[in-house]
């Protein structure tokens, strides 16, 4: 189905397509020349389109993708890989492609790749990150890094582990094999496969159904599932919903109205759950 997607106005972005339908956001990486890899400017843009995303109350879902039908993200541009990093116009190395990863993670609304080609090194990696994979039958999945001379051994590989298994993240990376869209099902690391007409439907499908669902229980399931796996920088994710929570309630207000107006706060007025 055609969607009228409206470019998200404010921004003037080069490397990257920023829209929005029906309250789902399409971050696009646009860079088909050279299947979607990205420069430090290309993150930079993706970093602010995910900012806005969280700010917005309007955005429910977000769709990561690339432009066209050969490529996901093929991870970093090597014509700009540098020592210590991607460079980028200011001559400054980068590996800024990290902050992303962590603005997936937070990011307190589902985020859904929609792997519409070769998801292949650190483009890889981000479909990983997002919270479901959607991927048409002629995508590829595949880590490259010990054979470009580079690595991801953060979530790039722990978190691979805990989808696909040590056995077959340690395969995925050590032999830098490819794989198909319907082997990378059966490893858990994509929720479906559909012939490629049907990729952008079934993730508005997907999306539209999820805002159906109430998007707190959403927000304390993503922070559940993460806090399980991240330690304390979990426990903090999960622990500020908790606090965002609380402040939403009379006991949390009557604490600081006490203190404005200089009585002593009375909290036995308050349910105690058992
Ligand atoms: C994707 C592949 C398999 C597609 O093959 P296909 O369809 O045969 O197309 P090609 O002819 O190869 O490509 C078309 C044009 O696109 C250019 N191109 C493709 N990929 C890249 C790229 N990554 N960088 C720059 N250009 C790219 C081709 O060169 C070609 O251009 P022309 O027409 O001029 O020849 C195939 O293209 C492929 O294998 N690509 C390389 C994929 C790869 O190895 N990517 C890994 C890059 N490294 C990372 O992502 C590392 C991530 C990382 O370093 C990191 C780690 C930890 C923390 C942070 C980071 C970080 O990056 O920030």
């Amino acid at each position: 189905m055609e969607r009228n997607w409206k470019k998200i106005s404010g921004f003037d972005f080069k490397e990257i397509l920023f829209e929005e339908y029906n309250h789902i956001a399409k971050i696009t990486i646009n860079r088909e020349r050279y299947r979607n890899a990205f420069t430090p400017l290309t993150t930079w843009e993706m970093s602010q389109a995910f900012a806005y995303c969280r700010e917005c109350a309007d955005i429910r879902v977000v769709i990561l993708t690339g432009a066209g039908d050969k490529a996901f993200c093929s991870g970093g541009d090597m014509h700009v890989k540098g020592r210590g990093g991607y460079v980028g116009n200011d001559g400054v190395p980068r590996l800024n492609v990290l902050d992303v990863q962590m603005q997936i993670r937070r990011l307190p609304k589902p985020v859904i790749a929609m792997v519409n080609g070769y998801a292949i090194g650190g483009g890889h990696v981000l479909h990983v990150m997002c919270d479901l994979t959607i991927a048409s039958e002629n995508a590829i999945f595949g880590q490259t890094g010990p054979k470009v001379g580079s690595f991801d051994a953060g979530f790039g590989a722990s978190y691979l582990a805990r989808m696909v298994g040590q056995k077959k993240a340690r395969e995925i990376w050590f032999l830098c094999k490819q794989y198909t869209a319907h082997e990378a099902e059966q490893m858990g690391m994509v929720n479906k496969v559909v012939p490629f007409e049907q990729l952008e439907d079934t993730c508005v499908d997907w999306a539209e159904i999820m805002m159906e669902r109430s998007p707190l229980a959403l927000r304390m399931i993503k922070a559940g599932l993460n806090a399980e796996l991240d330690g304390q920088a979990g426990i903090q994710e999960l622990a500020g919903d908790a606090t965002m929570l609380y402040y939403t309630m009379d006991e949390a207000q009557e604490g600081g109205k006490a203190f404005l107006e200089k009585r002593k706060p009375d909290f036995d007025k308050y349910p105690v759950f058992p």
